[in-house]
């Protein structure tokens, strides 16, 4: 397998809304962010992914873009923006800006020119059709609930917007549009960043003619993995990525593994790899993400081991448990009450011993939960407040609103950082942009750092092993005692090396058995979350509530 830098790396993503706010008025900012650079070093992460911090009216949280080339005033300046890529290279840190460009703002210059006429030279740079019967064009559905078409007065037709009314989608069959966004590339490139994370960028290409979709599920098959996906990302890959040392991952809705290799592969000539969603949709039912479902570990462990077994070789992985879309993963898949730093930790080890490349969400390395706010007043993601409404109006009853949001909201993602006990968590010397989690005097940086057997200092020892270990990064992995429904164990072999994981998923205490056996001469304990001797038989075990163990042997 070769070797690359980006498979090496460990990725921090920062929401820089929520991250640290230097000035007081409430909103996380760039100098914020510079203020905690060496916070960053000592966790011991290479990568920093950068949410959207362009200029924008904020109706998506920066993800509607109304000036790629610019920053957000309330982020910062451009100088800002310069100290903060300086600071993270002076520390051997790198820096992945989010690209989105599937859809710009409805306040970009080129959407309030195309909108004003059929005529005008930026109409097409959006997707605008006229009606059909008086209705909207076709029966696509935006993702944030509601029809994907805006009803336009001006020329009488209708923009698709797959996201927010205020996301209207650009329309990539255009060359122009490309070009334009290649340069734009380049710009961000030319100044020095170390790669891109793409915003949806399975849903650049649209099947001609807009049709309708097949059976009324909202015309995802007419977007997801489009005809002309992969043309686009070879020639951006051409006309751009490959002349720079960068990584690049893709967020891609709804990928299998066949799709993924054929967005990662080694030969393709497109991204480096791609956030898939299959893990994040375990606990959804039929009608989506809000019906949540329960899970079993055999479940779970069988998706884990499709990515793992199939891209193997072939294409890169990304790992990641939660991010700014997901609800925190402490609160999903472990236990945020009475084993909280134990199934973190457990989590942790599962994030960081699989084939890919980790990624860690701000405030995940000390272990920060979802919330309950009471009311619904209190929430600000649009996604979470067009479902209240939508869900409303269909008759939905409100406590049972409330408790897919508790457990399903964006915003269980996006509270501030716990930075320490202070008010506020230390986030901010006045009023949050969202108000922080009630539980920050327990869960806070200060308090990690301060606690040798913390969360944090557990991730940064995971980081750690990464650099000292090749098995960690390279090696193939193989599925143990498939049927247990509480205990994940997996191989991964590297040479004449082997790593044996063991994780107990639940806070029963499980007994193991090593099926089948393995043979070695040597093995070595590197890391586990409870005190263990080095020496006792892992053959058969007995594992603590959310215990975790990773051995080397040889
Ligand atoms: O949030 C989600 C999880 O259910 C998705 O619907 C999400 O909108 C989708 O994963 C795309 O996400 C990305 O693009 C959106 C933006 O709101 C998200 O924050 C971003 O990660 C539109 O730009
Ligand atoms: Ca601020």
């Amino acid at each position: 397998m070769e070797k690359k830098w980006w498979k090496e790396s460990v990725v921090y993503q920062i929401y820089p809304r929520s991250f640290m706010d230097s000035n007081g008025d409430g909103v996380g900012d760039l100098r914020g962010i510079i203020s905690k650079l060496d916070y960053l070093k000592t966790l011991g992460v290479d990568v920093v992914w950068l949410c959207p911090v362009y200029e924008s009216p904020n109706d998506d949280n920066g993800y509607d873009i109304s000036n790629y080339q610019g920053i957000m005033d309330e982020f910062g300046t451009m100088k800002d923006w310069e100290d903060l890529l300086a600071g993270l290279h002076e520390r051997g840190m790198k820096l992945i800006m989010d690209l989105v460009v599937n859809h710009s703002s409805d306040e970009h210059a080129w959407f309030v020119e195309s909108r004003k006429s059929k005529d005008n030279p930026y109409r097409d740079y959006y997707i605008w059709r006229p009606g059909k019967d008086g209705k909207e064009p076709n029966d696509w559905g935006s993702f944030f609930s509601g029809s994907a078409w805006k009803y336009d007065e001006g020329t009488d037709e209708y923009f698709l917007h797959l996201f927010s009314t205020k996301q209207p989608d650009l329309n990539w069959e255009n060359p122009q549009v490309r070009r334009e966004v290649y340069d734009m590339m380049t710009w961000w490139l030319d100044k020095g960043i170390d790669g891109f994370r793409m915003d949806v960028i399975n849903l650049i290409s649209k099947t001609p003619g807009l049709p309708d979709s097949s059976d009324g599920s909202g015309g995802g098959e007419h977007y997801i993995n489009g005809p002309r996906v992969h043309e686009f990302l070879q020639e951006m890959n051409r006309e751009v990525l490959s002349k720079y040392d960068i990584m690049t991952v893709g967020e891609a809705v709804d990928v299998s593994p066949e799709d993924a290799i054929l967005f990662a592969g080694g030969d393709r000539g497109e991204l480096n790899m791609v956030f898939q969603f299959e893990w994040m949709g375990i606990d959804s039912g039929p009608t989506g993400k809000w019906e949540v479902t329960p899970w079993k570990l055999t479940q779970f462990k069988e998706m884990v081991s499709k990515w793992q077994t199939k891209l193997n070789g072939k294409a890169w992985n990304s790992i990641y448990l939660n991010n700014h879309d997901q609800p925190r993963l402490l609160s999903r898949f472990g236990n945020d009450g009475k084993y909280h730093n134990e199934s973190a930790k457990m989590l942790a080890t599962l994030l960081h011993t699989l084939q890919g490349t980790p990624y860690i969400y701000q405030g995940e390395e000390i272990g920060m939960t979802n919330v309950r706010f009471e009311k619904i007043e209190e929430y600000k993601d649009i996604e979470t407040l067009n479902m209240y409404k939508d869900y409303l109006s269909k008759g939905h009853d409100v406590a049972d609103i409330m408790e897919s949001i508790y457990a399903k909201g964006r915003d269980n993602a996006r509270t501030p950082m716990q930075w320490n006990a202070e008010p506020q968590a230390g986030f901010t010397t006045g009023t949050p942009w969202l108000a922080v989690n009630p539980n920050y005097k327990e869960i806070n940086a200060e308090k990690a750092l301060g606690d040798p057997d913390s969360v944090f200092y557990y991730y940064k020892k995971l980081i750690e092993l990464r650099k000292k270990h090749d098995i960690i990064v390279y090696g193939d992995y193989t599925l143990l005692n498939e049927t247990d429904e509480q205990i994940f164990a997996y191989t991964r072999k590297w040479g004449d090396e082997q790593l044996l994981v063991i994780l107990n998923f639940y806070e029963n205490p499980a007994q193991f058995k090593l099926e089948p056996a393995i043979n070695f001469q040597s093995k070595e304990l590197l890391i586990g979350n409870y005190e263990a001797s080095p020496d006792e038989d892992f053959h058969e075990l007995s594992l603590r509530p959310y215990e975790a163990r990773v051995y080397k042997l040889k």
